[in-house]
């Protein structure tokens, strides 16, 4: 067994690995993360680790909701770990932030002290779509059952949400509003929409609190965006074998990182402005563009590569007609929705990010990004649609997807297969329902309102989806990829 990385063998790393630009022992904790996941820790992470050599104590505290393995692996390496870069200029990174990472349901009270801490000033999160218990119109879910637990037990929370307003009320009490809450996830007005929740579940407990919270503490929007696939054996033995040391958990990521932050803080903030964060007043414009033009043509990779018979982001863009798909849907359909006037050059963006899927260092799976798809899809793909409704643009390339998501359903049926989404037990019903028939089980999907709300009765819509889906279902995987060209 190899020496693991530790504060320790920190020192005698390879002089071309980076190292923390400050000394950890000194720095103390101004941030609590809830879901430290590979994202987290390949992003926001590194920028706090960088922005930590220009002073300050932002030493980060993770809370993992639900999995105990980050902490018992970063707590054997005294919570570091290397990301390492995949690019044409790769290199190691060793990431010194963290101070420990707690789980929910083993450290509770800790967890709550962290949060209420006098020296935490942001809450930041990466919980994906489904951990802000919204409903499809952007509300509190108060039928969740976390909400309602939390409701019932507001000291003893189990959602995000609830932990937030646990930190915030310590706050409310002592009158000291110097806390931000930061949302760093893929939902369109992310900070808005935590704000939203946190208030109405806050006003249920006690509407003073509730409305102190909205007068005092500032929930900024954010666009978090590299990419960072999944750790895997292959990352484990490359970080080894760079090191010289085992790092247990290393991450991932392409060397493009952008996080834009909207310039509203009601407390300190770590010197990220100096390590490329860019803050401003708007993030809307960035914020769409991404969602729209990342993400939306990720998940169309997701569904119709797989389909298609593909692995990978690259393997699927480096197929010619999936390719020309998706500059088409890009084009024709995404751009034109996007009002992004003087504050970028969206043609270039688009550019840039198709690039970034040509990357051939990176394995990123479908597989993974086809996740929760009953939770993306209204973000990357369904408020374009929308949009394009209201402006009379068309519609039918954003609606391949769509069509793509339902077969992929339905294969993970046929082949028995795990569907990852908080729907799968509703999505595998109706695919188990409507085995004999695509076209019912599409009609019986699109008729889901916690997922495409209005457009249920939208008949345009349902009908372009249903066209898709016969077409496609008609298809063997070889054609797949050339029936596109023809749409
Ligand atoms: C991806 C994103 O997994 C997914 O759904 O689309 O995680 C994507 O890689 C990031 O948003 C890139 O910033």
């Amino acid at each position: 067994m190899t020496t693991p990385l530790t504060e320790q063998s920190l020192a005698g790393l390879p002089a071309d690995i980076k190292k923390p630009g400050y000394v950890r022992a000194e720095r103390t904790r101004g941030i609590v993360h809830i879901g430290p996941g590979a994202f987290h820790r390949a992003h926001q992470a590194v920028y706090t680790d960088m922005a930590m050599a220009h002073g300050g104590n932002w030493r980060i505290t993770g809370v993992s909701m639900r999995s105990a393995t980050l902490k018992r692996k970063l707590a054997e390496q005294d919570n570091l770990y290397s990301l390492v870069v995949l690019d044409n200029e790769p290199y190691v990174q060793v990431i010194g932030a963290f101070d420990e990472v707690l789980v929910l349901d083993e450290d509770r009270d800790a967890i709550l002290a962290a949060l209420t801490d006098a020296n935490t000033h942001i809450i930041s999160l990466t919980i994906t779509e489904k951990g802000y218990c919204l409903t499809s119109s952007g509300e509190l879910d108060t039928s969740h059952p976390d909400i309602i637990n939390d409701l019932v037990n507001p000291d003893q929370p189990v959602s995000a949400v609830g932990l937030i307003v646990c930190a915030l009320k310590e706050r409310y009490e002592s009158g000291v509003a110097d806390m931000t809450v930061i949302s760093c996830d893929n939902l369109a007005d992310n900070g808005k929409k935590l704000e939203k929740a946190v208030y109405q579940f806050a006003q249920k407990l006690d509407p003073a609190m509730a409305d102190w919270i909205k007068a005092n503490i500032c929930f900024p929007c954010t666009m978090v965006d590299s990419i960072t696939p999944a750790t895997d054996e292959a990352l484990i033995e490359l970080a080894a074998e760079k090191l010289g040391v085992s790092d247990a958990w290393p991450i991932q990521r392409e060397a493009f990182t952008q996080w834009v932050v909207e310039d509203t803080f009601s407390g300190p903030r770590p010197a990220w402005d100096k390590v490329g964060v860019t803050f401003t007043d708007d993030v809307a414009a960035f914020e769409n563009a991404k969602l729209r033009i990342l993400n939306g043509t990720h998940s169309t990779l997701a569904y119709v590569g797989t389909l298609a018979g593909k692995e990978t982001v690259f393997e699927a863009i480096s197929d010619d007609t999936l390719h020309t798909f998706i500059r088409k849907l890009l084009t024709s359909e995404i751009m034109p929705s996007i009002d992004a006037e003087g504050v970028m050059d969206l043609a270039s963006y688009a550019d840039d990010i198709v690039r970034r899927y040509q990357n051939r260092h990176i394995r990123h799976l479908l597989s993974q990004i086809a996740w929760d798809g009953s939770q993306k899809l209204p973000f990357r793909i369904l408020n374009t649609v929308r949009d394009n409704y209201k402006k009379g643009n068309p519609v039918s390339l954003l609606c391949v997807p769509i069509a793509a998501w339902i077969l992929f359903i339905a294969k993970r049926h046929n082949d028995q297969e795990q569907l990852v989404d908080p729907l799968a037990d509703t999505l595998l019903d109706l695919a188990a329902q409507h085995k004999g028939s695509v076209t019912d089980l599409a009609n019986a999907v699109l008729n889901l309102t916690q997922v495409f709300d209005e457009l249920t009765v939208n008949n345009n819509f349902k009908q372009t989806v249903l066209k898709h889906v016969e077409q496609l279902a008609a298809l063997n995987n070889e054609n797949i990829a050339d029936t596109l060209e023809t749409l």
